[in-house]
């Protein structure tokens, strides 16, 4: 019997490490029906010069006040059915906020679902997305309200960078892509392998960010696990100054508590919020909760009852609507104390995981 478990493991174990792609497209032979959407005048090209292996794609474009999203989009033309992450190498010439989308067809809903993530300047990146992650975006509409894999009409890979604060830097930009694979394997960023409980919302394993710091900056610190973010006392534009995570469908059941494994250097007071988001005729509705964040450079534990989260009334004071989980878009970490004037200088916020759990 032992060795019948051992041949098991051992089939198990390559498919585990090393998935079959449903969708494999390596630039090598090509651009492979890759097309530039959004920023006019933008080109995309293959080259070897900047490239992980053989050839990469390059798009050079533009982003201004006019043109605030350049994305690089295709039609797998294969069934995505089963496929439960997209990886890819991805290069931009700066800093940039991404999003990756999955268009369905017209019978799929035509949904248009969605993710984001931060690229480093200049650096290859491996980007490694679970399929629960994506969320319909709020420009669309879908008739059963989840994403179909099976019925994926495009794919798209985009700098977003337009949308969120306009648009900083050198406005002609660079991006590469290499490697673009859709399979059935897990990844480090899913909520959860088995679709229960407890959801990990971040474990800040992989090499890149999905967190966007309205003021100053994020660093990952490889050696921990954490994600850093770094700012001092300037106001972000027409914002407030948090650390802002775009979220995929939550358990409508089950879960009861937020878990913070973080740490900030100094005492300061965070508001962390859950944000409805605005669908047909429901407002977007903000959930609070002030906490005091562990003081310190080591990660401590807060648990927040999801009950407790109040609703932000200031715009409607007779509001009376309970928090809806599978509702909640964005999770931000606001420095209520930098808010408040309570608190000056610099700090240092560390967060090594995020999740939600039963109890
Ligand atoms: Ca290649
Ligand atoms: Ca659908």
């Amino acid at each position: 019997m032992r060795a019948w478990w051992l041949v098991a493991a051992l089939v198990a174990l390559p498919a585990w490490a090393a998935p079959r792609p449903l969708f494999l497209e390596t630039f090598d032979l090509g651009d492979g029906g890759w097309k530039p959407f959004g920023a006019e005048g933008a080109t995309v090209t293959t080259q070897t010069a900047v490239a992980r292996q053989g050839s990469a794609l390059e798009s050079r474009y533009r982003l201004d006040k006019d043109r605030r999203l350049h994305a690089l989009v295709c039609e797998p033309k294969v069934s995505l059915k089963d496929a439960r992450s997209i990886r890819f190498w991805l290069r931009t010439s700066q800093r940039a906020t991404m999003i990756v989308l999955f268009q369905e067809t017209d019978a799929g809903g035509k949904g248009r679902y969605a993710t984001m993530f931060v690229s480093e300047p200049e650096t290859w990146q491996r980007v490694e997305l679970s399929v629960d992650r994506f969320r319909l975006t709020d420009d669309t509409t879908d008739a059963d309200g989840k994403l179909d894999m099976d019925q994926i009409a495009g794919v798209g890979i985009g700098d977003m960078s337009g949308l969120l604060g306009g648009v900083q830097g050198d406005p002609d930009r660079r991006l590469w892509l290499d490697e673009v694979q859709v399979d059935g394997g897990d990844c480090a960023t899913a909520y959860s392998a088995t679709g229960r409980l407890p959801f990990v919302l971040d474990g800040f394993e992989q090499d890149f960010a999905c967190w966007l710091p309205t003021v100053g900056k994020t660093e990952r610190d490889k050696k921990q696990g954490h994600l850093v973010w770094t700012y001092g006392t300037e106001q972000p534009q027409g914002g407030i100054p948090g650390l802002i995570s775009m979220v995929g469908p939550l358990p409508a059941k089950g879960a009861r508590q937020l878990v913070l494994h973080w740490c900030s250097k100094r005492a300061r007071q965070i508001a962390v919020l859950l944000t409805e988001e605005k669908r047909g005729t429901r407002p977007e509705r903000r959930y609070y909760q002030l906490v005091d964040a562990p003081v310190g450079d080591k990660p401590e534990t807060t648990a927040l009852a999801l009950s407790a989260f109040q609703l932000d009334k200031r715009d409607r004071p007779n509001d009376t609507k309970a928090l809806e989980l599978p509702n909640v878009s964005l999770l931000t970490l606001v420095d209520f104390s930098l808010v408040a004037k309570q608190a000056d200088g610099e700090n240092t916020i560390r967060l090594e995981e995020v999740l939600l759990s039963a109890d």
